[in-house]
């Protein structure tokens, strides 16, 4: 008689960041060479790193490509609404402080149309997190000019290119009071990591920028070359220079792009700020503020 031959199961060995991703999701919407996905591996690293239990960590995002990262991150976490992300983020850490609370989303949903809460919770130095994905452009909703488009950049509503200044999102972060600020491209993956275990194990607003490429809407739209070659193209033009004052931050990307950690500083967050102040007016049976009543 003829053995036949039995089709043995293939092994298919565990990706590293597996016990961090959601698999069933995967795979991701992300285009091939886009930036987001090696900084998810960045934080995936840091996640590994911090003594913080996992259990205690969350994150928010907002809406874009980069608000697709809580989805995929197996953390409790918020797929929020445009803009929204760090008031959804304020509202869990002020409902359970215990909680290390994340921001992950794009440079639209924190800078752009989530600006002004940005510049308060850094005023407020709120103990958040914020990592935010700096692709220069409005990646998702088909390459709009943004907050951050380097002057002259082409997009879709620049197609002459971009007229508007830029924020430079470490100096915004850091002239409004945030206690950590760093800046990395994507390609820094060891050292983004370590800055995003430094954030974690930061109390306060700590804020690391991550320049990233878009490959399908901002390389393509200025003739970048593909993800790759941009991301490289960040990469090798950086220079690292801690403590760099953050007003002599590029906004061009175009030659040296200062990298590195910039503010490591301490101040009282919101949270002790307020539980001093509602010890201190128990403690002299303060009458609220108001005058007389008329
Ligand atoms: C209130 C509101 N305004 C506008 C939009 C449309 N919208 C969705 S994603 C997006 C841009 C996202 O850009 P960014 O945050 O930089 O993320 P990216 O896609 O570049 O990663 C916009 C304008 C929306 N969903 N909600
Ligand atoms: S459109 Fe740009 S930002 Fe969005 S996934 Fe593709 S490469 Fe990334």
């Amino acid at each position: 008689m003829k053995a036949t031959a039995t089709a043995q199961p293939v092994e298919v060995a565990e990706h590293p960041m597996e016990s961090l991703l959601r698999m069933d999701r995967i795979p991701h919407i992300w285009c091939s060479t886009c930036g987001i996905g090696t900084a998810v591996t960045a934080f995936a690293e840091a996640l590994k790193r911090t003594e913080i239990p996992l259990e205690k960590v969350c994150v928010v995002s907002g809406i874009g490509c980069s608000g697709r990262i809580a989805g995929y991150i197996k953390l409790d976490s918020f797929h929020s609404t445009h803009g929204r992300a760090i008031p959804f983020a304020t509202g869990l850490k002020l409902a359970n402080p215990e909680l290390k609370v994340v921001v992950f989303s794009g440079d639209g949903d924190i800078v752009g149309i989530g600006g002004n809460h940005f510049i308060h919770a850094a005023r407020r130095n709120m103990d958040i997190v914020v990592l935010c994905i700096n692709n220069f452009i409005y990646a998702m909703t088909g390459g709009q000019v943004a907050a951050t488009t380097p002057l002259t950049a082409n997009t879709s509503t620049s197609p002459y290119g971009n007229f508007e200044q830029p924020f430079n999102i470490p100096h915004l972060a850091a002239s409004c009071g945030a206690v950590y600020v760093a800046r990395w491209t994507a390609l820094h993956v060891r050292r983004l990591a370590r800055s995003m275990t430094e954030a974690l194990n930061k109390k306060g607003f700590s804020l690391v920028e991550i320049v990233c490429p878009c490959s399908t809407i901002y390389a393509r739209r200025n003739k970048l070359g593909t993800g790759l070659d941009l991301m490289k193209f960040y990469h090798d033009n950086s220079v690292i220079k801690h403590g760099a004052d953050t007003r002599e931050l590029d906004i061009e990307f175009q030659k040296k792009i200062i990298v590195g950690k910039f503010i490591d500083r301490e101040r009282p967050t919101f949270l002790d700020a307020h539980n001093d102040w509602l010890k201190q007016r128990l403690k002299d049976k303060f009458v609220p503020h108001g005058g007389p009543r008329c």
